[in-house]
């Protein structure tokens, strides 16, 4: 267990090149992030992970939303590719089916599913479809970590190979782990260790001191980020910017350490720029990317 400060930081990114990009670099080789997100209640989650994905340096972004919503979406953010996936008619997810995804996987370097998705019936079959029949690095948050939550059959799906991070608040971590909240906040570390390590995933329990585990027990703490960041959207840029990193090359233990860093970095920089942390809004940590 290690403190993820600058130092350890400096030490991992100058192991990796993962994220050095070439002088002759394109779009096309600087990573493709495919965003699964936002439903009519939600739609800004989306606009929030997709737009955090750009930020975090992948070449395309491509988000896939509820086709009722796309009209809506338009010129919010003109770099973002939008793809509408049928939905039930009025910008939810209910009305989808697994090929909708599936198509739209080919060419893409990761996948980001769950924020401001909602919940419909049939979602947590989807979900294993996602899981099993995907071989894309994998970003699951959200809505979509509460349908894990829901199925009972979770620890007999398919041990994926590819990288798999999954981004709970201690909200969501309690419903995965099945423990009150406040259990959840008495042992990060051990119980973030153990549910990665179980799983064979890397998982980020957030929050204040953000703990990252990987299922091969290697555990990293965030010093970076402040409490303006207890606001909505937070988490939804989050994992966007995780997506982002993932599609660049990075593998899940980089991903995961280095975006709860520099998200916190952000998060750090935006406040500093207020009078006070409680004007913090998420767009702001978008902006410091
Ligand atoms: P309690 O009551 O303490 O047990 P939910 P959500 C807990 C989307 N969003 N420390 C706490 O529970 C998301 O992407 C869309 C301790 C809290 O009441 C999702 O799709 C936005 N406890 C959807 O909304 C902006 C903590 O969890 C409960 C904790 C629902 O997601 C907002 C809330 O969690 C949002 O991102 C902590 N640090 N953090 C948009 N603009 O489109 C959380 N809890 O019920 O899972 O609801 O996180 O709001
Ligand atoms: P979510 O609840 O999914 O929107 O995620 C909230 C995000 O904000 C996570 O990345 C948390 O680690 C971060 N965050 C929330 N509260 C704090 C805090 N008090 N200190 C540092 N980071 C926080
Ligand atoms: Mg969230």
């Amino acid at each position: 267990t290690f403190e993820l400060n600058d130092k350890a930081l400096e030490r991992k990114l100058a192991a990796s090149s993962a994220l050095r990009r070439a002088p002759d670099a394109h779009k096309g080789t600087a990573g493709h992030v495919l965003v699964a997100a936002g439903c009519r209640a939600y739609s800004g989650a989306g606009l929030l992970a997709s737009t955090a994905a750009l930020r975090g340096g992948s070449g395309l972004v491509t988000w896939a939303a509820p086709a009722a919503l796309v009209p809506t979406l338009v010129g919010h953010q003109p770099e973002l590719i939008l793809v509408p996936v049928s939905d039930n008619g009025q910008g939810d997810w209910d009305g989808t089916s697994i090929q909708d995804l599936l198509k739209l996987i080919t060419g893409k370097q990761a996948l980001v599913v769950g924020p401001g998705m909602g919940r419909w019936n049939g979602d947590t079959e989807w979900l294993r479809e996602v899981w099993e029949s995907t071989t894309l690095p994998l970003v699951i948050d959200a809505d979509a970590l509460n349908m894990i939550a829901d199925a009972p059959d979770f620890p007999e799906w398919r041990r994926r190979e590819e990288a798999t991070i999954m981004t709970p608040h201690p909200g969501e971590m309690a419903r995965l782990a099945k423990l009150p909240t406040k259990e959840v906040q008495r042992d990060r570390i051990e119980l973030t260790r153990r549910y990665a390590a179980e799983h064979g995933v890397t998982l980020v329990l957030k929050g204040a001191r953000t703990v990252c585990a990987t299922s091969h027990g290697e555990v990293y703490i965030n010093v970076t980020g402040n409490a303006g960041m207890a606001t909505g959207g937070s988490g939804d840029v989050l994992a966007g910017l995780i997506g982002s990193l993932l599609a660049q090359g990075c593998s899940a233990a980089q991903a995961a350490a280095l975006g709860v860093y520099l998200h916190g970095a952000a998060g750090d920089r935006a406040a500093a720029k207020r009078p006070s942390t409680r004007s913090l809004i998420a767009g702001d940590i978008v902006d410091e990317l």
